[in-house]
């Protein structure tokens, strides 16, 4: 069974990755995970210079879900390079650092830093952060989202993954714009924004009073989305978003994403990914295939 897929000039030994912010900088779950199979790593986001991040509390567990605000809590990219890259880039594995800036010209800045950075596989540019200010802005206009897109593009050979969010009215024009600007992959989506209260107290829970909502409860919509973009969009996709089952990861390559991320999984079942991995060549061979890439995308749709 040929797993290998690939994201423009990404190629993946296969097509289940861990998501940024869900895995830490991979040391945590090595016990947990022989992190050489995975297709590929993508850390938590780093930024320009270290954030705390806000104040707790500053997640919540919902129903089938998770609210998280953590707010880019990272210690820098010069800590990440010296200090996580070594270890994340001996594991066997792609790596595909996450970035996001505060401004327009931070993005082309942190990722012109990365270019020169041996192991680093690839770029994800984190456009869609709920939990910062103005952290979503970058992929809620197309125009904004190509021009950043273009600018790291032009300041990086590596491969850039654009990691969108699903708070928009039209996911097309934005995925459309990251392709515009010369992305290889769109990473579809981010968490959806909302907030949990605590009545008794007549308070918000989070300190931020909204958080990123993840996890199994939005899987449909990340799935739709996904199946919308590669029916209108010439982009490959990396679709994330509650997937937690092998059942999951099918139903993402059918409707049209090349490769997924797990998230709030590894919270609950860290060592879902191992699973899914010795599991996948039966699921993709049920369906009269030799190769993962035949399944990308065949959803059938009705007449
Ligand atoms: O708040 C956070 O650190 C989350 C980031 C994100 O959802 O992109």
């Amino acid at each position: 069974m040929d797993l290998s897929v690939a994201l423009g000039r990404l190629s993946l030994a296969n097509p289940i990755l861990v998501a940024s912010g869900t895995f830490g900088y991979a040391k945590e779950a090595a016990p947990f995970v022989d992190l050489g199979r995975l297709g590929g790593i993508v850390p938590k986001t780093v930024t320009s210079l270290p954030r705390a991040g806000n104040r707790p509390p500053r997640i919540v567990e919902t129903a089938s879900g998770m609210l998280n605000s953590i707010g880019l809590d990272n210690d820098g990219i010069d800590h990440f390079i010296e200090h996580h890259v070594p270890y994340l880039s001996r594991q066997g594995t792609r790596l595909i650092a996450n970035v996001a800036g505060k401004t327009e010209d931070e993005f082309p800045s942190l990722v012109a830093k990365l270019d020169l950075v041996a192991g680093v596989d690839a770029i994800e540019l984190n456009l869609s952060c709920p939990n910062v200010s103005g952290g979503i802005d970058f992929a809620t206009k197309p125009e904004v989202t190509e021009r950043v897109i273009r600018r790291c593009y032009e300041s990086t050979g590596k491969p850039i993954l654009a990691k969108l969010t699903p708070n928009v009215t039209d996911i097309l024009s934005i995925a459309d714009a990251a392709r515009q600007g010369g992305a290889d992959a769109v990473t579809l989506i981010n968490t959806l924004v909302g907030t949990a209260i605590d009545w008794r107290k007549r308070r918000p829970i989070l300190s931020n009073v909204v958080g990123g909502l993840s996890g199994p409860a939005i899987k449909p919509i990340a799935l739709r989305m996904v199946m919308m973009v590669a029916r209108k969009v010439a982009i490959p996709i990396v679709g994330v978003g509650g997937i937690s089952t092998l059942d999951d990861v099918m139903e993402f390559l059918i409707a049209g994403a090349s490769a997924v991320q797990l998230g709030t999984v590894n919270f609950f079942d860290p060592s879902s990914s191992m699973r899914m991995l010795d599991d996948l060549p039966t699921a993709v061979a049920s369906l009269g295939a030799s190769s993962v890439q035949e399944v990308i995308g065949t959803l059938e749709w009705p007449r």
